[in-house]
């Protein structure tokens, strides 16, 4: 499976460091929604569904945490642990997040608006809809 990761240019000087992400430049597509999550229960893994039409970006930006990738065929685990990396998940990618440290903070830069009907929350109907989508 193809990892892709964003290393973000880093603003440097002697006050310390800057983030700056545009749409469509530094992110690959029009950021239509930004969330985060924080106060992550220890051992608590979140996620376990895939989107139809999402793509994100997810950016620890304080503290740091796992996630687990499932195309359907493979499988990754990447750690996020830098405030000016950003993981790249394009839609029909299965996906689980966990080991949060207690401290992490992990943005997320959305392409689409809330919709709960983009989601699949059942790993065997993501399954199905991968091979239907593979067929069409
Ligand atoms: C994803 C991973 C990385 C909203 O009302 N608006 C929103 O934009 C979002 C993201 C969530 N919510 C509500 C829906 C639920 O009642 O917040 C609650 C928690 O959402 P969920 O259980 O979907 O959270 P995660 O951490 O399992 O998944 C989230 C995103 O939903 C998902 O798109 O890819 O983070």
């Amino acid at each position: 499976m193809e990892i892709v990761k964003y290393r973000f240019q880093q603003h440097g000087d002697e006050r310390g460091q800057l983030v700056a992400l545009e749409e469509n430049k530094d992110i690959p597509f029009q950021v239509k929604r930004v969330y985060y999550m924080y106060d992550t229960v220890k051992g608590v893994r979140r996620g376990y569904h895939a989107h139809k039409c999402l793509k994100q970006i997810l950016i620890a930006i304080h503290g740091n945490c796992k996630i687990h990738l499932d195309n359907g065929k493979e499988t990754a685990e990447i750690l996020l642990d830098k405030p000016y990396e950003g993981l790249y998940i394009s839609n029909d990618m299965w996906r689980e997040m966990y080991d949060f440290s207690e401290d992490a903070v992990l943005m997320v830069l959305a392409s689409e608006y809330y919709d709960e009907s983009d989601y699949i929350r059942n790993y065997d109907e993501y399954i199905q809809y991968i091979k239907n989508e593979v067929k069409e």
